[in-house]
């Protein structure tokens, strides 16, 4: 992994290498609001409230949810690691937490699902990764604020005039139960903090309202080797794009930063049943390919249903973005950002001496790539590791010294202009492989 030793990450948290080395991770969004289907926000946006919300604990029974079957269909999809969302916003805690009855085991289901959740997921041989909400809209002293589904019920907010350090307590004792009953857990996921925000009646809340660098002690006291994104406002952890890919790589001076980018598979993070803005199979394998590209990591969501299932849309994006990562996983494991810049439509990755190529369109026989030449040894297509041949400039005063391939020759005579010192001519099938995105591997000279 010689691309990233040079890294910035705190000196005390624990170290990152496994995963910027697996960098295909699974988010799952599962909670009371897999039963509203209609988006995880729904308590809010439809301004619920506690009262109103109850019918979906009462009625609480993913009856076909099997952790192990989660944990493999993961697997076979090629991801290296999930992150569980142990409780969002609307409170419901999906371990038996001692804190709160708001929790999975009160429901039909009557059973510990962090606790099978880990042990299936660890069992499948991935790293193991929990969310957890610094935002609860369900305990009674979560002082009301713009997010809030009370923030318009006058009754409420007199009779709820918010205790945020009783809040905390109890938000600190849930995260030590986390980190003390289920073994070791590899990442800690935190959402989040909007100390900026500010709706005239009330303002967001951050470090100073979680007390994060108290929280942040303890957690590294109880698993010195976790990882912590960065949403504990303190400016240091996993960097986590919400739903947007970055223009470039992420970096800080010469130093690459850790990140992650979440992305959905249909705009929500939970069930949403109506949904239909679905990101096609190419759309997502893109959006890997693009942020491994960049150095980062991809975090991808589903969002099982009330039953505890993976709905057919979800299972077929993921078969088939699975079938593309079981070719073609050498070009996205252990890879980072390439040292060269990818010519058009396309998109560089590389490990070591291995340089990726994805092509995001197929070009017409020839791809000129400036800068390669004289670095190549070989190159295939990924797929079927099929020869790929092609020209390259040596940089010796001008000559071409290793001519491999005739097309290619006749197509230089042809571009002579724009053959110039140190490019690689590549010769491409006329056929696109009928894979999602072809990748080209280049086995770089030592
Ligand atoms: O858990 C997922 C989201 O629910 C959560 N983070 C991911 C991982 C998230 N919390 N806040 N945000 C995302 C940003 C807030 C976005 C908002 Fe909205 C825009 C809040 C109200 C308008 C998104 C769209 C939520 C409701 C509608």
């Amino acid at each position: 992994m010689e691309m990233i030793k040079n890294f910035e990450w705190p000196d005390d948290y624990g170290n990152p290498e496994w995963f910027m080395e697996d960098r295909f991770g699974l988010f799952i969004h599962f909670g009371l609001f897999s039963a509203a289907a209609r988006h995880e926000w729904v308590m809010t946006l439809e301004q619920i409230g506690k009262d109103g919300y109850q019918k979906y604990f009462d009625n609480f029974n993913p009856d076909l949810l099997d952790a192990r079957k989660w944990a493999k269909k993961a697997k076979a999809a090629g991801f290296k690691y999930a992150v569980l969302t142990a409780k969002h916003h609307e409170g419901f805690a999906l371990w038996d937490t001692a804190l709160s009855d708001y929790k999975i085991s009160n429901t039909a289901y009557g059973r510990d699902l962090v606790k099978e959740y880990v042990e299936a997921f660890r069992a499948e041989g991935l790293q193991v990764g929990l969310y957890f909400s610094l935002i609860d809209w369900n305990h009674p002293d979560f002082l009301v604020d713009g997010y809030h589904p009370e923030r318009n019920n006058k009754e409420y907010i007199e009779n709820h005039p918010g205790d945020m350090e009783s809040y905390t307590k109890f938000m600190h004792g849930q995260v030590r139960e986390l980190l003390t009953n289920y073994g070791k857990i590899d990442y800690l996921w935190f959402d989040f903090s909007y100390a900026n925000r500010d709706w005239g009646d009330s303002v967001g809340k951050g470090r100073e309202d979680w007390k994060s660098e108290e929280l942040e002690k303890m957690i590294l006291s109880l698993q010195p080797d976790i990882i912590l994104n960065d949403r504990l406002d303190l400016g240091r952890g996993v960097g986590t794009p919400e739903q947007y890919q970055r223009n470039a790589k992420m970096e800080n001076g010469k130093k690459q930063l850790v990140w992650e980018a979440c992305q959905t598979l249909n705009g929500s993070w939970g069930y949403d049943r109506d949904n239909l803005d679905w990101k096609t199979p190419e759309m997502v394998t893109k959006l890997l390919i693009d942020t491994v590209s960049k150095g980062g990591n991809m975090l991808l969501n589903i969002g099982p249903n009330a039953r505890g299932e993976w709905d057919a849309k979800t299972e077929e994006i993921l078969g088939r973005v699975g079938e593309w990562m079981r070719l073609h996983g050498r070009a996205i494991y252990g890879c980072g950002a390439s040292e060269f810049d990818a010519p058009a439509d396309a998109r560089f990755t590389q490990n070591g001496n291995r340089l990726y190529l994805h092509l995001f369109s197929w070009p017409y026989r020839t791809l000129l790539i400036e800068k390669l030449g004289g670095k190549v040894a070989y190159a295939q297509l990924v797929n079927d590791n099929s020869e790929i041949k092609y020209i390259q400039d040596e940089g010796l005063s001008g000559k071409r010294k290793s001519h491999k391939d005739l097309n290619a020759e006749v197509t230089e005579i042809h571009i002579k202009d724009k053959f110039e010192d140190n490019s690689l001519l590549v010769t491409l099938p006329v056929q696109r492989p009928d894979v999602l995105v072809p990748v080209i591997e280049f086995i770089l000279k030592d």
